[in-house]
């Protein structure tokens, strides 16, 4: 079938959806300037997953972790929302003001989706735009401007870490029940620039799918998902959502 109506069949499935479950990832922000994480040039090209991504890493080392984690807060202090942001967020106002329900779950922890207007975001992974302790209940929304290199916890002075999810961690457990209850009511499934291989957030694919909704899929390259969605549609997704969001 031809990008054409690949594209064409993926407008009118959208324009058909009455409750839409879309799930992106890092690959929605890449041209925002947002690197992504497994591509060639990626973030686990020069950070060490172990390191900087888990708890144990975090322990050992607080100040190598958050110079890591300050240096992406610099990214995304200054990245706009992008032509595909924008498009979520409008399909987002259309399906709402035609009675519909719209679930936009993501992976991203860099806020662009609600920068663009999106307005039920699940944020699977949390934020770096929040903060909290290592050893007791405060938390705190700091945005994406400079904090002290190492932050303190008012409460009880331990190190604060960023309010995101490492391996071995549990996602936050209202956005998950939110997600896999979208991804289970939808009729039509939307997966934009994720390599679908992290979990448990790549498993909604599936879960979307086994409960009866059209999938469609956009990213450069690709996915283990690419099998078995519907339609999958390979180009930037600044570019192939607006085409398909009219
Ligand atoms: C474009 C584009 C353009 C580019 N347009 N497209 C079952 C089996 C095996 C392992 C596990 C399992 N269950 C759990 C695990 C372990 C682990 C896991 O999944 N490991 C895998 C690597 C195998 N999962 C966990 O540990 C999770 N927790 C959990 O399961 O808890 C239960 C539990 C607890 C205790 C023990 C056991 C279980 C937590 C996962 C947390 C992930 N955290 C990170 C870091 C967040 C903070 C931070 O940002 O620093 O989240 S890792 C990183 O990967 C980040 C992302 O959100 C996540 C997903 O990446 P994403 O978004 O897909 O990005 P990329 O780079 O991979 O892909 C980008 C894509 O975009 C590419 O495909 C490009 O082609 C495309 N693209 N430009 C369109 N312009
Ligand atoms: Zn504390």
């Amino acid at each position: 079938m031809s990008d054409e109506t690949l594209i064409h069949r993926a407008m009118q499935l959208l324009a058909s959806a009455r409750r839409l479950a879309v799930l992106t990832g890092a690959g929605i922000s890449a041209e925002s300037g947002v690197p992504t994480f497994r591509e060639p040039g990626g973030l686990w090209d020069t950070a060490h997953v172990d390191k900087v991504a888990t708890a144990e890493g975090f322990a050992s080392d607080p100040p190598g972790v958050w110079r890591w984690y300050h240096q992406r807060r610099r990214e995304m202090a200054v990245a706009q929302p992008n032509a595909g942001h924008v498009a979520l967020a409008e399909l987002e106002r259309r399906i709402i003001a035609d009675g519909g329900e719209f679930t936009l779950i993501t992976q991203n922890v860099d806020g662009l989706h609600a920068e663009a207007g999106s307005r039920n975001v699940l944020r699977l992974h949390g934020s770096l735009a929040y903060v909290r302790c290592t050893r007791c209940d405060f938390g705190r929304r700091v945005g994406m401007g400079p904090i002290d290199d190492v932050p303190a916890c008012p409460q009880c002075d331990a190190h604060l870490r960023p309010d995101v999810v490492w391996f071995g961690e549990e996602l936050p457990a209202e956005a998950w029940q939110a997600a896999v209850g979208a991804c289970e009511r939808c009729d039509v499934f939307l997966a934009v620039g994720t390599s679908a291989i992290v979990q448990p957030a790549a498993a909604l694919i599936e879960l979307a799918i086994d409960a009866g909704a059209k999938a469609v899929e956009i990213n450069l390259a690709p996915t283990p998902a690419s099998e078995t969605v519907d339609i999958a549609l390979q180009g930037p997704a600044g570019e192939i959502l607006p085409q398909i969001v009219q």
